[in-house]
């Protein structure tokens, strides 16, 4: 491999050869897609912008499920070979320290990351407006929430899952209550993952046509030779609503705020039905990956036309190289991000 990715060989990464006739950035649908389809569980209508990892011999995650009432709430699956899922029929129960249930009034967007020996799951919910919760858990049978880290609004938060410099990193995207029509990626350091500061501005909007109205961070990022490989998601306004692409860059390892490459056209955007037709059609929202550090195979899973979950896969060489040959970067990306 000509890039290191750093992290555990996942020697079971869900995978699919390359089809010959790709064409456009090295990364391509699982034939099979959608890997989870409609009314995936009783009470639960539809299951996307969800996040898996490796655990034990196979997989876990935590899923977005729109509940038969309208309500996102987090559900937990596993998975042996991070296809088929067995998701719980019951939405995760989260409980404050002492174990009495705190429930957040809804929950959307998980995302997943092990750091040193917890798990951490991170949502977006209500906290007087739409803002980031975090619960941990060792074992994936108590889940107890910490902190919310910041005040309303925000959304799309992303642990790094190392410290760096001895600090937990986080990224988010301040919002507005309602779909929010702006959108730029900041990082934020906290030395106990209760108080968070030191923020600094990672990147915003920067012209391209495909993200010109906001981006949001997606999987968590991917430590590797280069830097930290982000797939995010990036927003443009059509008259007929908004359009999710996955966009790919990649951060300084050491000082995550600087964008060293950022690739000016998108990695993926919707084209397949599950992708362009569903409860909020042209989403592709990547929310997690899995990747083999031994051969760089990497999985993407992503929410799809909010309706669906969907996986791509790509080898960590081809997507670096991709990126940075088509990287433009301008001072806004590259500098430190404080004002
Ligand atoms: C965003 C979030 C995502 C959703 C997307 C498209 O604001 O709510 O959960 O996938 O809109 O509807």
């Amino acid at each position: 491999m000509k890039y290191q990715i750093y992290g555990p060989e996942t020697k079971n990464v869900p995978w699919q050869d390359k089809p010959e006739n790709l064409v456009g950035a090295p990364v391509w649908r699982y034939s099979a897609n959608p890997v989870i389809g409609r009314n995936p569980v009783e009470g639960v209508a539809r299951i996307f912008n969800s996040a898996v990892m490796p655990y034990g011999d196979g997989f876990i995650g935590v899923f977005r499920g729109e509940q038969t009432n309208g309500i996102p709430a987090i559900y937990l699956g596993r998975s042996d070979d991070g296809i088929n899922w067995n998701i719980d029929k019951d939405k995760i129960r989260f409980t404050d320290a002492e174990g009495k249930l705190f429930m957040p009034e809804y929950a959307y967007d998980p995302r997943l990351v092990k750091v040193e020996d917890d798990y951490y799951i991170i949502w977006c919910q209500d906290f007087y407006g739409a803002s980031i919760g975090i619960a941990k858990t060792r074992d994936y049978k108590s889940f107890v929430r910490i902190e919310n880290p910041f005040i309303p609004f925000n959304r799309n938060a992303v642990l790094f899952p190392r410290k760096i410099n001895g600090k937990y990193m986080l990224l988010s995207r301040p919002s507005d209550s309602g779909h929010t029509p702006f959108g730029d990626i900041f990082l934020s350091e906290s030395p106990d993952m209760t108080y968070w500061g030191k923020h600094r501005h990672v990147m915003s909007p920067n012209g391209n046509w495909w993200e010109s109205l906001k981006i949001g961070s997606g999987a968590t990022p991917i430590e590797t030779s280069e830097g930290w490989l982000l797939f995010y998601h990036g927003v443009t306004g059509t008259c007929n609503g908004f359009v999710y692409s996955i966009g790919g860059a990649i951060l300084d390892i050491d000082n995550p705020s600087i964008v060293k490459y950022r690739c000016e056209t998108f990695l993926m955007t919707p084209q397949e039905w599950y992708e362009e037709r569903g409860f909020v059609p042209n989403v592709c929202f990547p929310c997690a990956t899995v990747q083999n550090s031994e051969n760089g195979k990497i999985a993407i899973y992503y929410g799809a036309a909010d309706s669906y979950v969907g996986l791509a896969f790509g080898y960590v060489d081809e997507i670096i190289d991709y990126i940075k040959d088509h990287s433009v970067v301008n001072d806004n990306d590259t500098e430190i991000g404080m004002r």
